[in-house]
């Protein structure tokens, strides 16, 4: 009955969110390929994970392509993580493990500390140790971004509780993944009657924004989270400069311009004039 619920509410989750959340509430286990290209192929590599709960690390050497081996030396850093091992991932030792409970909320760092080739891809990794995430009567958030003609995203969440009852009056946060890897809260709608939510996301130019929208849970509900990624086009209508700041200033402007600094200009030779002949005078 309980596995089944749990599957229930993975699948509900899976199709909901554009990807599955990173971490799953006190299921804190994670495989991590170890190679020249970075943890998990990426140089940024970063991990959420939740304070109190013990997490384990599963590394495995992602360089058997080379001719040559390429051991890595593995080693979280940071507060509270001084007893933890320095694991090894080679050829002929492919997995490691490193098992803990991160105490306090904060970043550690993830790297390789021994030289290695792509040994300045592997000294970026971040655990993100953040508040344990309420447990209780699971809970689904949904999350949709849609671009508008005007330039911005519209997001678009739904939280329900078990078997699609709308969750009404519940606080949920809208985060923006910044290409620092930190997050900024965009928005903090509260649900409608029928569960839903509904925020404008301004975008700044081209590229893609990754969006995460969650729900604290608490009062016996469940933590839930979605995530989504949308592309935005050129986005030139957001930060149009004014007229005056392009290249070439269109004429009547320019001719405005002159005016108005040419009258001025009258008015100080004025001054200057009549100052002069009460001197004189
Ligand atoms: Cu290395």
């Amino acid at each position: 009955m309980l596995r089944r619920m749990t599957l229930a509410l993975i699948a509900a989750m899976l199709a909901a969110a554009f990807r599955p959340p990173a971490a799953h509430a006190h299921a804190q286990m994670f495989s991590v390929a170890v190679g020249r290209h970075g943890f998990e192929n990426v140089p940024d590599y970063t991990l959420f994970v939740e304070a109190g709960h013990e997490v384990t690390l599963t590394f495995t050497y992602a360089d058997m392509d080379l001719d040559d081996d390429n051991p890595h030396d593995i080693r979280i850093k940071g507060p509270g993580t001084e007893d933890l091992p320095t694991v090894r991932v080679s050829r002929d030792q492919p997995t490691a493990t490193i098992t803990f409970v991160p105490k306090k909320t904060g970043t550690l760092r993830l790297l390789c500390i021994i030289p290695c080739l792509g040994m300045e891809n592997l000294v970026g990794g971040m655990l993100k140790v953040q508040r344990p995430r309420a447990t209780g009567a699971p809970t689904v958030l949904s999350l949709d971004l849609t671009p508008r003609d005007d330039g911005s995203v519209l997001a678009r969440i739904a939280l329900q509780a078990e078997g699609e009852e709308p969750l009404a009056d519940m606080p949920v946060t809208v985060l923006l993944r910044t290409s620092l890897g930190g997050d900024l809260v965009l928005a903090n709608p509260t649900t409608m009657e029928d569960g839903s939510a509904a925020v404008k996301i301004p975008t700044s130019g081209a590229g893609t924004m990754r969006i995460t929208a969650y729900f604290e849970g608490g009062n016996g509900l469940a933590y839930a989270e979605a995530r989504g990624e949308i592309s935005v086009p050129g986005a030139a209508v957001v930060h149009q400069p004014g007229a005056l700041a392009s290249p070439s200033a269109p004429p009547a402007l320019a001719l405005a311009l002159l005016v108005v600094l040419g009258g001025v200009w009258a008015t100080y030779a004025y001054v200057a004039y009549q100052l002069a002949r009460i001197r004189r005078g």
